[in-house]
């Protein structure tokens, strides 16, 4: 499958062996830049010349998604955590050094929003019993959506302090016991099933976008499109079937027209994180949802757990508003 490599047992333990030599040394949540360039480094000396070339292929829009299986067999693991506080950092440090190299290597490198968990880097995501609405966000159904839907691209010419969506974004399955799948779509096939009329009125500065739920801050932007044409002369997207909203007639129907395809979509690829393996996506060129976890998760230490890292192109960087004492956390002036 041209969107999945598997690597061999022996690739997989030379990943977690090297990374464990200095990971170490670098807290992915205080000086996770640091950790990036140091992973990076490394995974460039160990990892395949055409490897390097299907990775750096998410970023230049060539593929919409990547699957490397097995791209670190996990030694060690601390229990899953059973609600929003980060477990003890060091136990999982060397699969967060692993998604943070392979996002840079792909192009892109780390941040995430003041706004967004406290502005925590690698976001857990499992089932959460804290209190009911993280109970319910953590076990859903996830409908396709694109993360950060409520941020500009680089195409539309943000200011400093606008939020700007992330260009890309990793998972990293680090247990999955019951199988649950993560969902894609790339957006090539929708719009394959789009007509022209549609496309157009997508592409029109006539919807609005809030944020989505794990933001503790509702911020919104208006007068924005769904489809955008990209720097390269490609389609990106924004969509959530909850946050986006159209504000007339013709942008409703082609809302509506959107949702409708998506919904009866024959390309959805079903992902199914085992421990080890990654997901990188591009956050423009393709859609991703969850099937449910609810009635899985026992809060024994066992349940799925993933890490979501986001991640933005060096391009990207200089127009995020960032702390300055933690530079990977981005601030919003809204
Ligand atoms: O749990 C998954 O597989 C994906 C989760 C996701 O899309 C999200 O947390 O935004
Ligand atoms: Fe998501």
């Amino acid at each position: 499958m041209q969107n999945e490599i598997v690597f061999s047992s022996r690739q997989g333990r030379k990943v977690w062996n090297t990374l464990n030599s200095v990971a170490h040394n670098y807290d992915q949540e205080d000086t996770p830049l640091e950790l990036e360039s140091v992973a990076h480094d490394i995974l460039k000396m160990i990892i395949d010349d055409t490897v390097l070339k299907k990775i750096s292929a998410v970023s230049d829009n060539k593929i919409s998604y990547l699957v490397i299986r097995n791209f670190l067999s996990i030694q060690s693991l601390p229990f899953t955590p059973i609600d929003n506080a980060s477990p003890d950092t060091p136990g999982w440090r060397i699969p967060a050094s692993a998604l943070l190299g392979l996002l840079r290597l792909s192009g892109h490198s780390a941040r995430s929003f003041l706004d967004e968990m406290n502005g925590r880097l690698c976001h857990m995501v499992m089932p959460a019993k804290n209190n009911e609405k993280s109970f319910n966000r953590s076990t859903k159904k996830l409908g396709f959506h694109t993360e950060v839907v409520n941020g500009y691209f680089m195409e539309e010419d943000p200011m400093p302090g606008n939020p700007i969506s992330p260009d890309a974004f990793g998972l990293l399955g680090l247990r999955n016991p019951d199988s649950i799948a993560t969902t894609v779509i790339p957006l090539e096939s929708v719009l394959k099933s789009l007509t022209p009329k549609v496309i157009e009125s997508l592409m029109k500065p006539q919807f609005s976008a809030i944020s989505q739920s794990s933001f503790d801050r509702e911020f919104s932007i208006n007068n924005i499109s769904v489809l955008k044409k990209l720097h390269d002369g490609g389609m990106g997207l924004r969509y959530s079937n909850s946050k986006v909203t159209a504000n007339n007639l013709e942008a409703a129907k082609a809302l509506q027209a959107l949702a409708d395809t998506i919904n009866r979509s024959e390309n959805i690829t079903q992902v199914v994180l085992h421990p080890g393996d990654v997901l990188l996506l591009n956050n423009r060129t393709c859609i991703h949802g969850r099937d449910a976890i609810a009635g899985t998760q026992k809060f024994d230490g066992m349940d799925r757990w993933l890490i979501r890292i986001y991640g933005y192109k060096l391009a990207s960087l200089s127009m995020l508003k960032t702390l300055p004492n933690k530079k990977h956390i981005i601030t919003v002036d809204m």
